[in-house]
């Protein structure tokens, strides 16, 4: 039995404007240089529980117009699933099944319309991969394959997450290699459209689990730089103190996302730097509390930090960490100030990276939900707009024009080369300031 598991990577966007500009502007083009060349850890974690008498490969398919044939000669096919990518992922799955091949399909947006997937698939897998992978392997094999296995009644326990085949993977082809040490967040953003969205709840895989797969990628990679493909890694912050001292012998470099509380427990960020924290994403979404009111369900958690946002901000870089601050455009309180106050917020606060997005109406989020009850979804099926760039609903207090326009401004102002090498500059000067006491 050949059985390919089938990554479409690549960054996606619709807005033509957009993509002509993120041709010249130096912050779009790094980011998306950088992100475009991850690997999918969900089909490499699935390689990890394949019994090994298959004989499997891993292959990425970034863009299928200009596919020739079909990648691979296999029996059947594992496919992962976002929803930006999900129409060509249903066209591949179209062609594989045309030839014959056997499709599986899996991910965040098959879990949301398992329906709509088993349209294009054999199976589909609804939620975790792990709990029911080795029952799909074993009905594929048997000849007896359902079409839907449902993982959502169990919770995956980590402590028996298995080794992500990392061997699968042309190593040179990627500039960092993905790692999850925890999946969920305790937090409900109405936006969320990430792993919270396959089962609920935050949970943490043990620490020695997290450094068998980084020693595995340092056997294939010495010195590699790990991206964790967390929620919120420091969620549990003892847990996130034990992580790091854990990581501090490996010499790593590493990147992840995490919530703004760590800024308040200063042994966490010595470790994290120590261990080789190069930078930590945080999802800030506006600079101040009345336009976050809402924004998170469980507490209005955001909208409580936001008032120490800028001290916070400062400790993380104090502490010699960059800080990549992301904020949504066009939330139900932004009008079209907005962006003024985002690029002034970014300015005083001289954060070092920052990422703009457009909020996005995953079909797993509840703000899906809330849009499409209201009728302000634009194209409710059009699933290739949710690439966190693309408008595809109306604003609550500006019109569509104005929320393309000012998120193409603020763009400009965020990625000027000019102004990316003034928050450059002014971290580094501090550093220094800092390395020599004289803060
Ligand atoms: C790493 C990452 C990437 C990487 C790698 C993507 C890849 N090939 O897997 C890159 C940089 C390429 C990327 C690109 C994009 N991403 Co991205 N990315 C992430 C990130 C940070 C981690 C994802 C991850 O590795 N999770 C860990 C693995 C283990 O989980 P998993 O993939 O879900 O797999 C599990 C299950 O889903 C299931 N499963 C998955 N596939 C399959 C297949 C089968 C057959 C089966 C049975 C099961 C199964 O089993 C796995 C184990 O349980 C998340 C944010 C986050 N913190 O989670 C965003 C995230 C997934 N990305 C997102 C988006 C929007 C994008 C882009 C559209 C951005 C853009 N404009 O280009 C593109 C789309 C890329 C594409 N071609 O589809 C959204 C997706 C939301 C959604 N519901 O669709 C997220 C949640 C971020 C967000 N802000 O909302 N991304």
């Amino acid at each position: 039995m050949k059985l390919g598991f089938i990554a479409m990577s690549g960054v996606r966007c619709q807005n033509a404007e957009l993509l002509a500009i993120g041709l010249n502007l130096p912050g779009f083009v790094e980011r998306s240089k950088v992100i475009a060349s991850l690997p999918s850890l969900g089909l490499l974690t699935l390689a990890g529980m394949t019994p090994p008498d298959l004989d499997i490969s891993y292959v990425e398919v970034p863009d299928i117009k200009n596919l020739d044939g079909l990648p691979g000669d296999f029996d059947a096919v594992a496919i992962s699933s976002f929803s930006a990518q999900i129409r060509e992922a249903y066209q591949l799955a179209d062609r594989y099944r045309a030839a014959g091949v056997t499709v599986i399909m899996g991910g965040l947006h098959v879990t949301a319309r398992p329906d709509e997937a088993l349209q294009h698939a054999d199976c589909i897998v609804i939620g975790e991969g792990e709990p029911v992978w080795p029952t799909v392997v074993a009905d594929l094999l048997a000849n007896r394959l359902q079409p839907r296995y449902d993982a959502r009644p169990q919770r995956f326990d980590f402590a028996h997450s298995p080794m992500p085949r990392f061997d699968l993977l042309e190593i040179p082809r990627y500039n960092r290699l993905t790692v999850q040490t925890q999946r969920g967040c305790p937090y409900n953003c109405d936006f969320c459209g990430a792993s919270i969205r396959l089962a609920p709840g935050f949970r943490a895989k043990p620490v020695p689990r997290v450094i068998d797969e980084l020693l595995a990628i340092k056997d294939l990679w010495p010195h590699p730089f790990i991206e964790f493909a967390d929620d919120n890694t420091f969620a549990d912050r003892r847990r996130g103190r034990d992580l790091t001292r854990a990581l501090i012998p490996l010499g790593l470099r590493w990147f992840t996302e995490t919530d703004i509380s760590v800024a308040w427990d200063d042994e966490l960020l010595r470790l994290m730097k120590e261990s080789g924290c190069a930078q930590i994403l945080i999802g800030l979404e506006s600079p101040d509390a009345a336009s976050l009111n809402g924004v998170e369900h469980k507490a209005n958690w955001k909208s409580h930090q936001a008032n120490r946002y800028a001290e916070a901000i400062a400790r993380i870089q104090d502490a010699g960490i960059t800080v990549n601050g992301c904020f949504v455009l066009g939330l139900d309180h932004h009008d079209s100030s907005c962006f003024d106050r985002v690029f002034q917020f970014v300015r005083d606060t001289g954060l070092y990276e920052v990422q703009i997005t457009v909020m996005t109406a995953f079909p797993n989020a509840p703000l899906y939900d809330r849009l499409a009850a209201s009728n302000r979804l634009l194209s409710p099926e059009a699933w290739e707009t949710c690439t966190l760039f693309d408008v595809n609903y109306l604003p609550a207090n500006m019109s569509v024009a104005t929320l393309e326009n000012g998120f193409r401004d603020l763009g400009r102002q965020i990625y000027d080369s000019g102004f990316i090498e003034e928050r450059r500059r002014r971290f580094f000067q501090r550093q220094d300031t800092i390395r020599r006491g004289l803060s």
